[in-house]
């Protein structure tokens, strides 16, 4: 089976999506996420321009070595750009050689190791009774894991809690808006904030916690171990991703799990994190590592170690990496947990998929291939617009990390 045209399609509906269109000489099709966020146009140049002039006329069956084509034959390795191209290749590769043969992409990677896969949501709130509150309802909507966050008192938009945009200069399409970040008073409160969590519902739910690459290496281990009494799923982002040493610090002096990932696109980013056992979760999104094929290396790689995958989940990824992420997440061993953030109604009408949630699980359904497709004539309704993600400054104006 040949390939004989591929497609980037651009469209925003809610958000911005880039997807990867293969088109093979037997009619079949596959899809793959190309969106990396806030940054989407420069992948989807980079696919129409270099790699699908590539793709014309190979082997649609040659997954690794068209992997392979698209990392080691690029001189210029890595960088998210080139990574989330392969990824957004590989997965439409996976989702063609599944309808091929009749079989859900799952099949196709060892099989069901497990029932369903365990996901979590995100709960928020201004205050920590707000917060505390959204778990609740997360709770009734059938979640066994919950991500929590609060506000930060003195500071009007912070990291992961509804913004009150109305004071920003400007609009995220002109330029990115500005967050501000107060180390100590976030440190004070975040304590507190699951102290109340789990005197509300107890020591069974999962809580996890997203620090978002905030603090420095002691700050994270003081909070780490701050947070102990409340037993979390894990701690993510503690520290910026970039020094994989500086989790050395942290795992030192915490046994509050930790992850991280969500930035990192190749195996190289999170060898020594992996090998010396800084974190319990490696949490790389198959349409920023290298596809399912990038995926499964990485866990392969992780799995002696008791490394745990925790992809990434957030709604900035389309519904065919979600579906990419269930594929591998039912079958590979090392798996830990999925985030899975909601699509907005227009995304999911957009993506037609059948990957299902219930009882906190989620499961990748029986389709062929990844059971997820783009609605084209849909798509073509709801513009890319411009759209920048935060960036965040101290109180003294300092950058700092978002
Ligand atoms: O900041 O997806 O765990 N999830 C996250 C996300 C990321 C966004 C970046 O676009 O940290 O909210
Ligand atoms: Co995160």
């Amino acid at each position: 089976m040949k390939v004989v045209d591929a497609r980037v399609i651009v469209t925003g509906p809610g958000a911005n999506f880039v997807t990867l269109k293969v088109e093979t000489d037997e009619g079949i099709h596959g899809v793959g996420d190309a969106t990396l966020v806030g940054r989407e146009l420069a992948v989807a140049t980079y696919l129409s321009e270099y790699v699908v002039p590539m793709l014309t006329g190979r082997d649609a069956f040659a997954i690794e070595d068209t992997w392979q084509l698209l990392g080691r034959g690029s001189y210029w390795r890595r960088g998210p750009v080139q990574t989330t191209a392969q990824s957004a290749v590989d997965m439409a590769l996976w989702d063609i050689k599944g309808k091929a043969l009749g079989v859900p992409v799952y099949e196709l990677l060892g099989g069901r190791s497990r029932k369903g896969l365990m996901c979590y949501s995100h709960a928020h709130g201004d205050t920590i009774e707000d917060a505390v509150e959204m778990l609740h309802t997360k709770l009734e909507a059938g979640y066994r894991a919950v991500r929590l966050q609060c506000g930060i008192p003195g500071l009007r938009t912070v990291y992961g809690v509804e913004r009150d945009l109305s004071e920003q200069p400007g609009t995220p399409h002109e330029r990115p808006y500005s967050e501000s970040w107060d180390t100590e008073a976030y440190l004070r409160i975040a304590p507190m904030l699951f102290e109340a969590a789990r005197e509300a519902v107890g020591g069974e739910v999962h809580l996890l916690h997203d620090v978002h690459h905030r603090l420095t290496p002691i700050e994270a281990a003081r909070l780490g171990r701050d947070l102990e009494p409340y037993r979390l799923f894990w701690m993510e982002d503690a520290v910026q991703a970039d020094i994989q040493t500086a989790f050395r610090t942290v795992r030192q002096h915490t046994t509050t799990p930790l992850a991280v990932g969500e930035v990192i696109n190749h195996l190289s980013e999170c060898e020594v994190l992996i090998r010396e056992q800084l974190i319990d979760y490696i949490r790389v999104a198959a349409v920023h590592c290298g596809g399912i094929t990038g995926l499964r290396k990485i866990a392969a790689f992780a799995e002696p170690y008791q490394v745990r995958t925790g992809c990434h989940g957030a709604a900035d990824m389309s519904p065919i990496t979600l579906a990419a992420a269930l594929h591998f997440g039912i079958s590979a061993h090392n798996v830990g947990i999925q985030e899975r953030a909601l699509h907005t109604p227009q995304t999911d009408e957009v993506f037609p998929h059948a990957y299902t949630f219930s009882d906190g699980l989620l499961d990748p359904g029986e389709a062929p291939g990844l059971g997820v497709d783009i609605d084209e004539a849909l798509a073509a309704g709801y513009e890319y617009r411009r759209s920048y993600l935060p960036v965040a400054r101290l109180r003294d104006g300092t950058m700092t990390n978002w």
